[in-house]
């Protein structure tokens, strides 16, 4: 019989699933739902409840699990051979937080598969919304607990990051500090994937060091709650937080409400989940350091593998725990996609394909147009203020505007990620934006490095399931290697190669110079 896993990914906008079969070595099945567009009622826009100010962005976790029930119901329908599969495991948007009472427990261990997970849940949130990783509100707060664990470099030694206003901490702070009654009430404290891996598991999950790492509150070192941290951010937190547990170990078995409404094997396995960023170096097969992507999605992140910790001591990078289990380092840019998307949209462009068209028309050019597309305030560089500033740049000249948008974000990251010290021989690229050629041109001019894509649109449900599978085999007495069991399905396009121009690295060895002088002078200006 097939040995099948399946590997959720709850992330900002949707919800994915990949069925993979371990032996055959193949993705048997994909399938994403669009919060926005399939489940209207919750009326979020890309993922994100609208709000007046806008630095606070939340989700709601009810629209996650009903996403969920969705999603089940689809397999179902598409005939997914739901009674073999293995185990389940899965990944989430980071950051994000999930605030349950003291009925959650009891209601998630007896969920009623004649009622919806909507209909199972209600009445058990001590707070109705969940800050996500794009909220930029908690400044206060961030530096309330930078001073008291020692300024940026000790609060990133110990946790793994500076402070940031995303990250779960300074979130959990603002919650105790704005709404300290309903603080009090909570009994329980999730990340989105630890919210989801309960659903699945029936009871409160613990919570994996790549997810861990991004809250301000694990040591990063000994992968263990810092005791220091969770008392510079709320009190009694210790005893709202689940326990900390490797990526993918098994909690259980899945919950009956997923055996008797949809058919799921009574003996698959429930895990622990990660990270979407964690969960993508999995699915790339990121598994030797130095080995660096880039991922072009709603945020574009630069992210790679790192066998010792090392952390940023100016504070702009991140290190967390790799559930492959080492480290992994990242550095995530809110002004991803979306960004791309007002240039495109602001310029009439009528698709990606026309977008790539026209930035192929212009060159790189010594001393040329800079932009800085900061349309929401941005994670790096530190800023709050949202505008969009353009350097020797005419706003009417869309050509040149489509250029300076991905030049900006290129340099940025190249300008944002020296601490890492890696000089990478090759970049892995993935994300939507990734299919398009003149992006990647531009990638490896900038990056001076060849580019590869890999044709995994779905990467962290990928690396979901991969992660699945090897909770499975542990479990079974075995010792998987991590390298053997990505091999099989992370090659590289064949052919896919983008080598970077030497006249256009030439430009951008120089033009990055520019960049960084405007992006101070932008700083400085907000
Ligand atoms: C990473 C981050 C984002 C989210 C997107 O630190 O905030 O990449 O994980 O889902």
């Amino acid at each position: 019989m097939a040995k099948l896993f399946l590997g959720l990914d709850s992330s900002t906008q949707s919800l994915s699933a990949v069925v993979i079969d371990l032996d055959a070595q193949t993705v048997v099945y994909e399938k994403s739902l669009n919060f926005d567009r399939d489940l209207p009622q919750f009326k979020t826009q890309n993922g994100v409840l609208p709000n007046r100010d806008p630095l606070v962005k939340h989700s709601l976790p009810l629209l996650w699990a009903a996403a969920l029930d969705r999603l089940f119901v689809e397999m179902k329908q598409d005939r997914v051979p739901l009674g073999e599969i293995l185990a389940v495991s899965g990944s989430g948007q980071q950051h994000g937080s999930v605030y349950l009472n003291d009925r959650a427990k009891a209601r998630l261990a007896k969920l009623n598969p004649a009622k919806s997970l909507e209909q199972n849940l209600r009445g058990i949130f001590s707070r109705a919304t969940s800050p996500i990783w794009m909220d930029s509100s908690t400044t206060k707060q961030c530096a309330e607990i930078r001073k008291k664990l020692g300024g940026i470099k000790a609060t990133a030694r110990a946790t793994g990051s500076d402070t940031f206003e995303r990250f779960t901490g300074p979130q959990i702070r603002k919650f105790h500090q704005t709404e300290p009654q309903a603080y009090q009430k909570t009994a329980h404290i999730a990340l989105v994937s630890s919210f989801m891996a309960s659903l699945l598991a029936g009871k409160i999950a613990p919570i994996d060091p790549g997810d861990g790492a991004g809250m301000n509150l694990m040591d990063i070192r000994k992968k263990g709650w810092h005791a220091e941290a969770l008392k510079a951010t709320a009190p009694q937190l210790g005893r709202k937080l689940p326990p900390l547990a490797p990526s993918g170990q098994v909690i259980g078995k899945v919950s009956p409400y997923f055996v008797k409404k949809y058919g799921l094997n009574p003996e698959a396995l429930a895990t622990t989940w990660t990270g979407d960023n964690p969960a993508s170096v999995l699915g790339l097969g990121l598994i030797k350091p130095g080995m660096v992507a880039i991922s072009l999605g709603t945020s574009d992140t630069f992210f790679g593998t790192m066998r010792q910790c090392r952390t940023d001591d100016h504070g702009e990078g991140h290190v967390f725990g790799s559930p492959a289990g080492d480290y992994m380092t990242l550095i995530c840019f809110k002004n991803g996609s979306l960004a791309r998307e007002q240039i495109r949209e602001r310029y009439g462009i009528k698709d990606w394909k026309s977008f790539g068209q026209l930035l192929a028309k212009t060159k790189p050019k010594k001393g040329g147009g800079i932009l800085l597309p900061w349309f929401e305030a941005e994670i790096v560089p530190r800023m709050n203020q949202p505008g969009l500033h353009r350097f020797d740049l005419e706003e009417d000249d869309a050509a040149a505007n489509c250029r300076a948008i991905f030049e900006a974000q290129m340099m940025s990251m190249r300008l944002h990620s020296q601490w890492m010290g890696v000089a990478p021989d090759c970049i892995y690229a993935t994300g939507g934006a990734s299919n398009d050629l003149a992006l990647l041109q531009v990638m490896a001019n900038v990056m001076n490095c060849p580019v590869r894509r890999i044709e995994i649109s779905k990467s962290a449900a990928l690396g979901a399931a991969l992660q699945a599978a090897h909770g499975w085999l542990v479990a079974s007495g075995k010792k998987p290697k991590w390298e053997t069991l990505t091999n099989g399905f992370t090659a590289p396009i064949p052919g896919s190669e983008i080598r970077p121009s030497k006249p256009a690295v030439r430009v951008y060895d120089q033009l990055i110079k520019k960049f960084a002088v405007c992006e101070r002078a932008a700083l400085d200006l907000a």
